[in-house]
């Protein structure tokens, strides 16, 4: 309270009362001048003196007036809170705002709030009023009230009143004493009352550019699933500056359950968002997530509250208006068999998981797993799911939602198979969420083991993860510590030995990535450059300064090939060519969101690359989503299924392998009418309502093919009539000729696998992280069979052996600064189901870039 008192004090007078002081001060000292003239005789000095200070006192009012104009703007603050009214018993009038009842109840809050803030001069001087928003019944049938409190306050005086109010709620129990002994005093009072919890209301939920609130209020009943969705859903797309809110009520002793179906807002949640708070009132304290972007089907969330309230708000800005937001609610037991957590596990094995896994667990939970296993064994804990992510938390903090076991603390998201185990037969687990922020939660189980054989027919990482025996030294890291990479002997065929004993994929050699951690695979590599120094394409080395300095100092560009400025140079291999014929030096400028080329011909036909209305993030795990490979293409043969992949590169054309479409003595596969192309396919099973299936009108194939050598292996094919692109069907970029996709860069491969080597088929859209190997190396370890229509790459992860790469299905490279995904290779031979020891070979899609416009105008 001290600050806060020496703030009222002095802090508000210093100014506001400084202007009327000082300008009351000019005629006082003016008058008695004059008649101190009159009265005595006092020297020309002194008068002097006063006009000065009167003048100087004038000067110094008209300081602070200026002042205190210019920053008295004034701002909008509005706090929300919560308090339990015990001495009211709950009906259902307190839902209807209408009521008479609602409107007694809440007039009293308000008042009761007025003498509250009333009690600190800083607030109490900025406070306008307190609107009840809701009430809702606690368990004990007392009574909620949530509230809105305004408060209109000069821009400077904000950081004040924003502390003040902190550190009233601060103390939650010695203030609530003090408060009610203080409210008791007043007469008429007859509120008991205790503060929950208040906090700022977020500025975007009440900035004035909002035009249009809606506010919705709904009770869920047991069996009842109620549908909440953002207006025009889904005809039409949400409108702009809106505000809308629902509130959302369950009966006593049960939980909101929220399950989003559809969610397609603008990316940037600072524009459209859709926040979920564990409250009636938009309390930042007690936020559980922030929405925004595009969810696909299998991604949508569930949401649990911790009582029976939720609030689901909606926030819209001018622009970009997307389709917006569908979703159930309903009542759930507040504890089901579901949400329930924490309890003695006994037995060999057994599985638990967060509270309500796999929906997001709900806020203020708190669970103890006591796990024993039979006398004589040891027990483990292994994670398949871990994620406990706050914002603004450190992993290594973890003081909001924590997982406790062995009494180490974690929290943050963790690669699955992580294991924790204990000497004992006894193992304690412990979750706690806090009231803001919510997440999915974890999924475990727990395993009796022999002390002395850990991981039974299975090797042991030194972290506890048993795998599989092969994964020991076959070059990657599958323990996820490396341990299984330890002291190995290094297979002459496929590896490369570090020089600090690591056994490392030899095409890894030579791409500028640092594998061994020691830099020895990236040694004798040849000419390298001085530190000091830049490396030209060209192999000549140039000193750093000249570097973006307008001048092609290396005679190829690549000194000026990655700087905000493009520089027009000599046409070479090196250089993009513009529409007009003038070659720039700049590095990959096609798409790139700025305008390099005079004519402006680098940022047209852009119209490609992204995935419509999602984050351009790439989930993890192996099994694609929907919308996250929307160029992908599975041709079938008719009556034999899916044989191929290819890449739509436009809504009339697709790319595939030349190899593919190869008569055999058995079927004429260059024959267009034995073909069928499906669109915006996810699941071979599964059709859904996005998948198109379209004929093929004709096949071409590169003219040069050989199929002995698999050179050129690209062909094109035309639909029989246009497909309408949307968020499940889009084209891919095509990378211009000068498009560099240099050893060492992670790509994409994707496809259901090689049905027509060995009939293996994933029936969803696998996809896998490769890295492009070095050609001279890879030429090296495919028997010089590499040729520069070729580019090569190899799988980035262990343990995977399944075959996610088609013939003629894309690799897709994402470009780091625009995001967009160009067109980097054609899956054509060698490895291309993406197993560990051999590379994958790919057709260089560059070298193709004028014939594939002259054939289809793309
Ligand atoms: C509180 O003040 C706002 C703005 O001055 C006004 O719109 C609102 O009606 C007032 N509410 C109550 C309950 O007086
Ligand atoms: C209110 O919204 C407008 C338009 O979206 C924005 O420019 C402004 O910064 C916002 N004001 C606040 C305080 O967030
Ligand atoms: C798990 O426990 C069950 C009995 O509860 C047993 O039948 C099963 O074999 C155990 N599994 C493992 C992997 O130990
Ligand atoms: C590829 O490796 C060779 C040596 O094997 C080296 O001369 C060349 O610079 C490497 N290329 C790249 C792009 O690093
Ligand atoms: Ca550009």
């Amino acid at each position: 309270m001290d600050p806060l008192e020496n703030e009222a004090k002095d802090g508000p007078s210093a100014q506001d009362e400084g202007l009327d002081a000082s300008m009351q001060f000019l005629p006082t000292p003016d008058s008695e001048t004059v008649e101190k003239a009159k009265l005595a005789c006092r020297t020309i000095v002194a008068i002097t003196l006063v006009v000065l200070a009167a003048v100087l006192a004038l000067l110094i009012g008209l300081l602070v007036w200026h002042f205190h104009l210019r920053t008295d703007g004034i701002v909008k603050k509005v706090f929300s809170g919560s308090m339990t009214i015990s001495n009211h018993r709950f009906t259902d009038n307190y839902e209807d705002s209408n009521s008479v009842q609602f409107k007694e109840l809440a007039s009293q809050v308000s008042k009761q709030m007025k003498g509250f803030y009333g009690h600190v001069p800083i607030l109490s001087r900025y406070y306008i009023n307190s609107t009840v928003q809701a009430f809702s019944e606690a368990s004990d049938d007392s009574v909620i009230a949530y509230y809105l409190s305004e408060f209109s306050v000069p821009v400077a005086k904000a950081p004040a009143v924003d502390e003040a109010m902190s550190s009233i709620y601060q103390d939650e129990g010695s203030k609530h004493g003090r408060l009610s002994q203080s409210m008791g005093r007043k007469p008429g009072n007859d509120l008991s009352f205790k503060i929950m919890t208040s906090g700022a209301v977020d500025a975007r939920l009440v900035n004035s550019s909002l035009q249009s609130h809606f506010k919705y209020s709904y009770h869920t009943r047991t069996g009842e699933t109620g549908t909440i969705q953002s207006p025009r859903f889904p005809d039409q797309p949400y409108p702009p500056n809106i505000y809308a809110e629902w509130q959302l009520r369950a009966d006593p002793a049960h939980r909101i359950r929220l399950e989003f179906t559809a969610l397609n807002l603008e990316k940037n949640c600072n524009n459209d968002f859709i926040r979920l708070y564990d409250s009636l009132v938009p309390n930042e304290k007690q936020v559980m997530v922030e929405k925004c972007g595009y969810y696909t089907p299998t991604e949508q969330p569930i949401y649990l509250s911790s009582g029976n309230v939720m609030l689901v708000t909606f926030v819209t800005n001018g622009e970009k208006n997307y389709p917006g937001f569908r979703a159930f609610y309903s009542q759930v037991p507040a504890q089901s068999k579901d949400i329930e957590c924490g309890g003695k596990l006994t037995g060999t094995n057994g599985t638990f998981s967060s509270p309500g896994f796999p929906s997001y667990y709900p806020p203020q939970m708190q669970c103890v797993w006591d796990i024993e296993v039979p006398a004589g064994k040891h027990v483990k804990v292994k994670f398949s799911k871990f994620s406990l992510r706050e914002p603004g938390e450190t992993p290594n903090h973890c003081s909001k939602d924590y997982l406790e076991i062995n009494n180490h603390r974690m929290c943050g998201e963790k690669p699955p198979n992580t294991v924790h185990s204990s000497r004992t037969n006894q193992i304690t687990v412990r979750f706690v969420s806090d009231m803001s922020y919510v997440d999915k939660g974890f999924s475990a189980e727990f395993v009796a083991f022999e002390p002395n054989d850990p991981c039974p027919g299975k090797f042991q990482c030194d972290n506890d993860v048993c795998i599989n025996p092969q994964l020991k030294c076959d070059g990657y890291d599958d323990c996820g510590d490396t341990s299984d990479e330890m002291n190995c002997v290094c297979s002459e065929e496929f590896h490369f030995k570090c020089k600090n004993g690591y056994c490392k994929p030899k095409f890894w050699r030579c791409d500028r990535v640092n594998d061994c951690g020691d830099k020895s695979d990236e040694e004798n590599c040849g000419p390298v450059c001085k530190s000091w120094q830049v490396s030209c394409r060209n192999g000549h080395c140039v000193p750093e300064h000249q570097k973006c300095d307008g001048h092609n100092d290396c005679g190829d560009g690549t000194d000026e090939s990655e700087c905000p400025r493009s520089i027009v140079l000599k046409c070479s291999e090196f250089t993009y060519k513009c529409k007009n014929n003038q070659c720039i030096s700049k590095q990959n400028p096609e798409c790139d969101g700025e305008v390099d080329c005079e004519d402006g011909s680098d940022e047209s036909g852009c119209d490609c690359g992204t995935r419509p209305y999602r984050s351009s993030r790439i989930v993890g795990g192996e099994a694609s989503s929907e919308g996250e490979w929307p160029w992908q293409v599975s041709l079938h043969v008719k009556g034999e299924g899916h044989v191929c992949g290819a890449s739509v590169i436009s809504d009339l054309w697709l790319i595939t392998a030349a190899h593919c479409v190869q008569d055999t003595e058995r079927l004429k596969y260059s024959q267009p009418d034995l073909w069928e192309a499906y669109l915006g396919l996810l699941s071979q099973s599964e059709s859904s309502a996005d998948t198109v299936q379209k004929s093929i009108k004709q096949i071409i194939s590169h003219p040069e093919y050989d199929p002995r050598t698999y050179d050129n292996d690209i062909a094109l094919m035309e639909l029989n009539s246009p497909v309408t692109l949307n968020q499940n069907i889009w084209p891919i970029c095509l990378p211009a000729a000068s498009h560099e996709f240099p050893a060492g860069l992670d790509v994409w491969i994707t496809g259901w696998g090689q049905t027509r080597e060995d009939g293996y088929l994933a029936t969803v859209l696998q996809k896998a992280e490769v890295r492009i190997i070095n050609d001279t190396i890879c030429n090296q370890l495919m028997n010089n069979e590499i040729t520069p229509r070729m580019i090569c790459a190899g799988v980035l992860s262990g343990g995977v052996d399944a075959c996610q790469g088609d013939s003629g299905g894309p690799m897709s490279s994402v470009d780091p600064d625009s995001g967009r995904l160009f067109l980097a290779g054609v899956v054509s031979w060698g490895d291309g189901c993406g197993r560990k020891n051999k590379p994958g070979v790919y057709t260089r899609v560059t070298k193709y870039r004028s014939w594939i416009r002259e054939q289809s105008g793309v």
